[in-house]
């Protein structure tokens, strides 16, 4: 509120100091003459009050007028007027009926500037009648009690630049005790650290004015900061901010700069953080930490990273099989940073070690020779008869700017003959080809040699054998997808006059019989072997053990082996014309752009319900193709548990994949929204479908590396399905995938130990994720290990800690799951042993009643016949099995001679049948127990069963 004037008493004192008031002794002066008098009485403490007084009732027509000197009008567009006066009651005055008034008038008159005429009271507006809701009387007087009213009044829209206010008696006793006039604003104010103005509300008072905010010092602004000034003056409806900036942070509504030792190096509402490991800052307001002396920061790196110490150390490398390949092991010491990388750079060296050029350009590098993420490289195109020396230096963000030796690892390749296209591909010992020389290995390793050679026909003649020799070799083929991996080494001895083979190990080919015929070696297709075998020097065998994953079963390719991914997009999916397809609304967004639903037509087929990814406009080739390359790798696959690939949209745009419609959407998601709604039948069978869908991808040998509930998609049958293979080479992109020391983007929660900690990720490790989901699917949608940190996770999992059963979750399930998360990779089940096991214990449901937490609350320690003996509960799948584990086995025969023969009819049983009812030892109430629980859960989950189908 603003005063314009005010308290009249105040200002007989005060009105020198008071800006806005008018100068009340010229009213005085001026009014005094129109039947106003000036006068200053004792209030009952006897304190002076200056008050203007009137009071000529005797008379009648009375008109005698007060007017104020001209006040400014300031930013009012309404003004208020608040009066205090006491008036007197006629009635407690004698004669003056007809003559005595009880009311006043308030006019006003607005004008530009002050009168110098005189004053005329037709210029003025009438504001209102004031009538007193007290009057004094005689007796009032006498006992010194003033009646005090105060009235207020609202005037306006002011249009001009002052105005008078006059008071108007017609014949009262009035005494006029002060008069204020304020307006009403929105006072200047600091609000989410932005300043705003004094702000005058509009006279309208239903409508506010909107007031935009300036930062205030060292802060910036956010969202547009705004209030909102209402008519009362009140500020409403912030909106927007401004937050510190880089250097400062809030401290009670305004910015401060961060002290020293800390650093803020982002604008925002946050708080100056300390400088991380081994950086400091000296001054205030410091928006990033310099490293220590001696410690390194890159340039990319962000100010919130602790300076490490230096570029990665200990690089060591080892030979793959085969001699193209090279692989290497991280260095053992990183430098404390996770951006590491390598670069191979090649020599081409004549018999003296100074004859070295270099050969990067000569040689073809896979996927390139610099700037590597993984620690290993494929070399090809090596000419003949050449010396080849590898550096593989292995380099860090700060590898640049440390003073740090460069660490470097060196191989050196001899080549005697080279090759580059081969349908086969034998490498043995005796004649020399490729001579690796491995300097860290032993000496006579050095003394390997390798040879190679190549053929179309199924079948290849190696002559020249040498007599008690060992020979190695292993094959490998080559298709429009590219090279196969190599079988595993077979190693044979010639005899002494090289007749037999004598194999080492049963390892095998499958490709065709190995024949020694005199010193030849063959290698034929079985048409050709009656024919070799009636020659009486010919020795031939069909090597016993089958290679690659399963005979029979489609091998998954690697579209990345292919040299244009445009040809394995073509080879493995289908062109969509695009008029075929429908798009409905967007249910998502995926990587690379919008997921849609919609309708694909076929001719001759009923349209089917359909999502679409897009990929979004400006991409770049490389984005394209990683888009694609899911679509290649979905193509190559035909299960009902895996994500079904309709096409691919490339001819035109947007480009696109186009693939089934599975109704519920991701598993993870919709477990979450139906808590607790499914019966643990239904939700084995949804395990059961992604065991299944996941045989199928390891019996294809294909990893998927990011198996998790949110990338398993449901249909209305609650049939689910595998899906997202876009990642399964990168991780980038999915939101759980977090770094690890080695580099990798990885789920650490859904990830086995060995592939977090060196990337070896196999079936088994997706055995491991699979547990993983099992316990995702029967918690329904839990976040696994909670809010435990990744770190946490990695050094749970490390001490042995792992996951506990969910609630309600089966004994039989938890024993499976833990068995996924075994340690030992060889140790967790294959995929077909996961969908036999589900498929039992569907059969089987009553395998499913003994609940974890009903068996952790009823331990047989309770039994004094065997204290302190835990129980170790087994999955029951038979009424044997149970018994045993409640050491109960001689009951065996009393429940089968009584047709009891599965747990699911002990369910249903009388429970007399099962024990003898005069017998009242502890072990047969464990057994009664036994069979009520059996009961209680059976016809818990039956009931279930009911209500939920
Ligand atoms: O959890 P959701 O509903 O299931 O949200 C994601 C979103 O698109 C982004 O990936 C959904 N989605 C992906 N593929 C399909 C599909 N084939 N059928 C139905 N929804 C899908 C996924």
């Amino acid at each position: 509120m603003i005063h314009l004037f005010y308290d009249v008493t105040d200002l007989w004192l005060k009105f020198s100091q008071t800006q806005l008031s008018f100068p009340l002794m010229q009213l005085l002066a001026h009014m005094s003459s129109l039947g106003w008098d000036a006068i200053t009485e004792m209030d009952e403490h006897n304190r002076p009050i200056h008050t203007f007084q009137v009071c000529n009732v005797m008379e009648p027509n009375q008109n005698n007028w007060l007017r104020s000197n001209w006040i400014s009008r300031q930013a009012a567009q309404k003004i208020y007027v608040e009066l205090r006066f006491t008036l007197r009651d006629c009635n407690s005055i004698p004669w003056v009926s007809g003559t005595c008034k009880e009311t006043f008038n308030l006019f006003y008159h607005e004008t530009d500037e002050a009168h110098s005429v005189k004053f005329k009271p037709q210029q003025y507006t009438k504001i209102d009648t004031i009538a007193a809701d007290e009057s004094f009387t005689q007796m009032d007087l006498g006992d010194r009690i003033l009646k005090l009213n105060t009235e207020v009044r609202e005037v306006g829209p002011m249009t001009r630049k002052g105005f008078y206010l006059a008071f108007q008696d017609i014949g009262a006793c009035i005494a006029l005790v002060s008069v204020r006039i304020y307006y009403k604003k929105c006072p200047f104010t600091l609000r989410n650290l932005a300043s705003f103005p004094d702000t005058v509300p509009r006279v309208d008072s239903s409508s506010l004015v909107e007031v935009r905010g300036a930062c205030i010092d060292h802060a910036e602004e956010r969202d547009t900061p705004k209030l909102f000034c209402g008519a009362d003056g009140d500020w409403l409806v912030p909106l927007g901010r401004c937050v510190c900036s880089i250097a400062y942070e809030e401290i009670d509504g305004s910015c401060t700069a961060c002290h020293p030792g800390f650093y803020k190096a982002y604008a925002g509402n946050i708080r100056c953080s300390k400088c991380p490991p081994h950086s400091f800052s000296y001054g205030e307001g410091a928006a990033i930490c310099h490293c220590e002396t001696g410690f390194f920061r890159a340039e990319s790196d962000p100010p919130t990273m602790a300076c490490p110490p230096s570029p990665p150390r200990n690089l060591m490398f080892n030979l793959n099989d085969t001699c193209l390949m090279l692989e290497w092991s991280h260095p053992s010491d990183t430098g404390g940073r996770r951006d590491l990388t390598y670069n191979v750079q090649c020599k081409r060296c004549g018999p003296e070690p100074d004859q070295c050029q270099f050969c990067e350009e000569e040689l073809r590098f896979l996927p390139r020779p610099l700037g590597l993420t993984d620690a290993t490289v494929t070399i090809m195109d090596f000419s003949a008869h050449a010396n080849y020396t590898f550096e593989i230096e292995s380099l860090n963000g700060v590898s640049d700017i440390s003073s740090f030796p460069r660490q470097v690892a060196i191989i050196t390749v001899s080549t005697d003959q080279g090759g580059e296209c081969f349908d086969f591909y034998l490498m043995f010992r005796g004649t020399c080809i490729i001579l690796l020389i491995f300097h860290s290995l032993p000496q006579e390793h050095e003394q390997l040699s390798y040879s190679s050679t190549r053929t179309k026909a199924p079948s290849v003649i190696i002559s020249g054998l040498k007599p008690a020799t060992w020979y190695v070799f292993c094959v490998r083929t080559r298709s429009p997808a590219g090279y196969s991996s190599y079988t595993p080494k077979y190693e044979y001895k010639t005899t002494g006059d090289c007749k037999y083979l004598r194999p080492s190990t049963a390892l095998v080919t499958g490709l065709g019989y190995i024949c020694l015929c005199g010193n030849v070696l063959l290698i034929v297709p079985s048409s050709l072997v009656k024919i070799l075998k009636t020659h009486s020097q010919c020795l031939c065998f069909f090597p016993s053990v089958p290679t690659g994953p399963f005979p029979g079963i489609k091998t998954y390719v690697d579209p990345d082996t292919y040299e244009d991914p445009t040809q394995a997009i073509h080879e493995f999916t289908k062109e969509i014309d695009p008029s075929r397809i429908r798009i409905e609304r967007v249910i998502g967004a995926g990587e690379f752009g919008e997921v849609c639903s919609g309708r694909l037509r076929t001719p001759g087929k009923k349209e089917i319900a359909v999502a679409i990814k897009t990929l979004k406009g400006g991409y770049v080739e490389r984005q394209r193709r990683d888009f694609l390359r899911e679509a290649s790798i979905m193509g190559q696959f035909d299960h009902p548990n895996i994500i079904r690939l309709e096409g691919v949209v490339t001819k035109s745009r947007p480009v696109m994949i186009v693939v089934e419609y599975v109704e519920n959407g991701s598993l993870d998601s919709f477990l979450r929204q139906h808590d607790g709604h499914f019966t643990v039948i239904q939700l084995v069978g949804m395990l059961r479908g992604i065991a299944s869908g996941m045989k199928y991808l390891s019996d294809m040998g294909y990893v998927h590396r990011d198996l998790a509930a949110r990338n398993i998609l449901v249909n209305s049958n609650l049939v689910c399905k595998v899906s997202d293979f876009g990642l399964s080479r990168v991780l980038e992109d999915d939101p759980e995938a977090a770094y690890t020391t080695t580099g990798g983007k990885i789920p650490i929660r859904w990830t086995a130990p060995e592939a977090i900690s060196y990337r070896k990720f196999s079936s088994a490790s997706d055995a491991w994720s699979y547990g993983i989901v099992m316990w995702e699917v029967m918690s329904y949608g839990e976040r696994p290990y909670w809010e435990m940190s990744n770190q946490d996770v990695i050094l749970s999992i490390e001490e042995g800690y792992r996951l506990p059963a969910p609630m309600g979750c089966p004994v039989a399930l938890h024993q499976l799951m833990l068995h996924c998360w075994q340690k030992e990779r060889s140790h967790r089940p294959k995929f077909t042993d996961v969908v036999t096991f589900l498929d039992k214990l569907i059969r089987n449901p009553s395998s499913l009643l003994p609940l974890v937490e009903d068996i952790q609350r009823y331990s047989i320690k309770d039994l004094p016949e065997s204290p302190g003996e835990e129980m170790d509960y087994p999955m029951f799948i038979s009424i044997g099995d149970w018994l045993d584990s409640i050491k109960m086995t001689q009951y065996k025969s009393n429940f089968m001679a009584a047709g009891y023969n599965t747990l699911d009819s002990v369910a249903r049983m009388n429970i007399d049948y099962a024990v003898d009812p005069f017998d009242s030892t502890q072990k047969q109430q464990r057994v009664r127990h036994d069979i009520t629980l059996l009961q209680r859960r059976y016809w818990l989950n039956a009931g279930k069963v009911e209500h939920g189908s």
